[in-house]
């Protein structure tokens, strides 16, 4: 059974087998959470961003899904990069939001991680309303963590993002 830990902090400080990137389909980097684990991280996890552009996704990573590069110089072993949805008030993008998480899982379970790290993906930049984010993050990995994970590990940037996550996942009611 896999244990979900929310925490306050800076997910590239996290000793975790994997981080979960907020990224976007050019996986060649940007701001928020993505610019923190390419800086920290060195060149590393870029050159192989390069090398999976020109091979497996000529056309950018699709929204929804994910794929994994070394860590680099972090703490971890894998960076799981994945391209969250822009928020749009016209268009209901949540079943989106959810793959990222089931995928990001998918191949943490394929890699054998044991411990994940993951950021509230399209909260920053990309404007999703903090309380939705969280029911959709939350429930996601609460159906889709493999077996073979011990720990899912929610780490927020800050107090209102942490308040708002530990607020919806009492309201979901603790028990996986
Ligand atoms: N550790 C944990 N969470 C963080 C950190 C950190 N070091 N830094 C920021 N956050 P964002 P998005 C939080 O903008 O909305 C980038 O340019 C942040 O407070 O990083 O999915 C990419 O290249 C927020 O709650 O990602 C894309 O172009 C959450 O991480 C675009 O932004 C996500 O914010 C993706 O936008």
């Amino acid at each position: 059974m896999t244990n979900i830990t929310l925490i306050m902090g800076d997910i590239t400080e996290q000793k975790v087998d994997a981080i979960v990137n907020a990224a976007n389909s050019s996986l060649l980097g940007g701001g928020g959470v993505d610019g923190a684990i390419h800086r920290r991280g060195g060149p590393e996890i870029l050159e192989e961003c390069r090398a999976l552009r020109a091979t497996r996704y000529g056309k950018g990573l699709p929204a929804g899904q994910a794929v994994a590069t070394t860590a680099g110089r972090l703490p971890a072993r894998w960076v799981i990069h994945t391209a969250g949805p822009v928020w749009s008030a016209g268009e209901d993008r949540s079943d989106t939001l959810a793959s990222c998480y089931r995928e990001a899982l998918r191949v943490a379970g394929e890699l054998g991680a044991r411990t994940v790290a993951l950021p509230a993906v399209s909260t920053g930049v990309y404007r999703w309303p903090l309380a939705d984010a969280a029911r959709i993050a939350l429930t996601a990995v609460r159906e889709a963590a493999p077996k073979s994970l011990a720990e899912a590990r929610f780490v927020l940037f800050g107090e209102e993002a942490y308040g708002v996550f530990e607020e919806v996942f009492q309201g979901l009611g603790k028990g996986n």
